[in-house]
């Protein structure tokens, strides 16, 4: 079939034509439509049956164009292949975390999937004042788990290199590399300033040179140490909730990257909506409330993750396809395992402080913060921020654990 985009009217004819469909819809004759993507990148369809809504799916269709920004900005569709590939490989591994895919189609760039109906977006949750006691245990299991699933500390060398080409996404990675990288530090066109942030305040980030270099560092990182499969936009815009249940979705921007990538993403935007409940409601009761569980669900995330994952590690590391139990045992391999679990923690603090830049300085800013509508306020969370993220790129060797880091957000 040849490329179109699909209209909310046209939805229903095609997934008519579906095989996989026909289980899950008693006919189409009456479906509501309805177009609901509020992300950058691509179109989302809710999709019911107006006589038995328990009938029900998401529909989601790139176009070969960033959304946002229209036609001037090309991107190819095969973003969805790569999207749709994620999904499965991250449901596979964890499905209580990820809807579950009914149909994919190349040729159109779409996919069907699961419609998570008592769910929502964690961000617009929390900044309506929610708060989630399960997101950490979820999230911490999650990240366990596609992280020590797509490295080589558990695939065979022929597996790994074979997934790290399956998953090359030149172009979402590019955006990466740009908007948090490199644009955020430079004068470029996508990046805006709330008018009230002192011009200091970006002279600080723009114009110091170990920062700067701090940044390179973790963009070549970024760009060369493909360790793991990463979610790629794992911030909380990419996770949904309910009152039991947390599901992640939209991993377009996965890709062979650095593990701490995906958890300084996570780590960066609990951050993020601290400073901007502050901004919103400084010292009201729920405002507190909610920061108070932003620092310790970013705290649980990482503890259970290192929990998790080396259990994970020592699971399988005898007799597994990993390298490391050929390799080394008894203390040298604890002594190894200790290394590498501080130099994950320390990256996922580093890709935190440019995550957190980039969201006040650069293109595609978040609601905690942007939305603040008096720019004095928003100014100030903007500036705690900025030098939260300060002493993330530069002091990010200096934290022994995350109760470190929680005393440099409340300072
Ligand atoms: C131009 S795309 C902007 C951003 O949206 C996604 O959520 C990613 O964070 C990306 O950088
Ligand atoms: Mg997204």
């Amino acid at each position: 079939m040849e490329f179109r985009r699909l209209t909310e009217a046209e939805i229903p004819g095609y997934l008519q034509d579906v095989p996989a469909m026909q289980a899950r819809f008693s006919d189409f004759d009456d479906l509501d439509v309805s177009e609901v993507g509020d992300g950058n990148l691509n179109f989302v369809f809710l999709v019911s049956h107006r006589r038995d809504p328990q009938q029900t799916v998401v529909v989601k269709q790139a176009v070969p164009y960033l959304r946002v920004v229209g036609q001037s900005w090309p991107l190819t569709r095969h973003r969805m292949d790569i999207e749709t590939a994620a999904l499965r490989h991250f449901r596979a591994l964890c499905p209580q975390h990820l809807p579950e895919v009914f149909h994919a189609d190349s040729d159109m760039s779409l996919v069907v999937m699961e419609r998570l109906r008592d769910h929502r977006i964690l961000r617009g949750a929390l900044l309506d004042g929610h708060t989630f006691d399960s997101v950490a245990a979820h999230l911490s299991t999650f990240m366990a788990h596609s992280l020590f699933h797509g490295s080589d500390l558990y695939l065979t060398p022929a597996a790994k290199r074979d997934a790290v080409k399956r998953f090359t996404n030149v172009e979402l990675c590019k955006i990466t590399e740009d908007l948090i990288f490199t644009h955020p530090y430079d004068d470029s066109p996508t990046n805006s300033y709330n008018p009230a942030l002192p011009r200091d305040a970006i002279d600080r980030i723009q114009r110091n040179p170990l920062l700067r270099a701090a940044v390179g560092e973790l963009k070549y990182a970024f760009m060369t140490r493909a360790e793991t499969l990463l979610h790629g936009d794992l911030h909380v815009g990419s996770v949904m909730v309910s009152e039991k249940e947390t599901y992640v979705i939209d991993p377009e921007f996965a890709f062979y990257g650095p593990m701490g990538f995906d958890i300084g993403i996570l780590l960066a935007n609990f951050f993020l909506a601290w400073y901007g409940q502050g901004a919103r409601a400084p010292g009201g009761a729920d405002a507190t409330h909610t920061q108070d569980w932003l620092l310790r669900t970013a705290a649980q995330c990482w503890d259970g993750f290192a929990q998790q994952f080396m259990q994970l590690w020592q699971a399988h590391e005898h007799g597994g396809a990993g390298f490391i139990g050929r390799d080394l045992d008894g203390a040298s391999a604890q002594a190894y395992r200790d290394a590498f679990m501080r130099q994950v923690f320390q990256d996922s603090l580093g890709f935190a402080g440019c995550e957190m830049v980039r969201r006040v300085l650069g293109l595609a800013k978040v609601a905690d913060i942007a939305d603040v509508a008096d720019p004095v306020a928003r100014a100030s969370a903007e500036t705690g921020a900025l030098r939260l993220a300060e002493r993330l790129l530069l002091q990010r060797h200096q934290a022994g654990s995350m109760q470190d880091v929680l005393t440099w957000v409340r300072a």
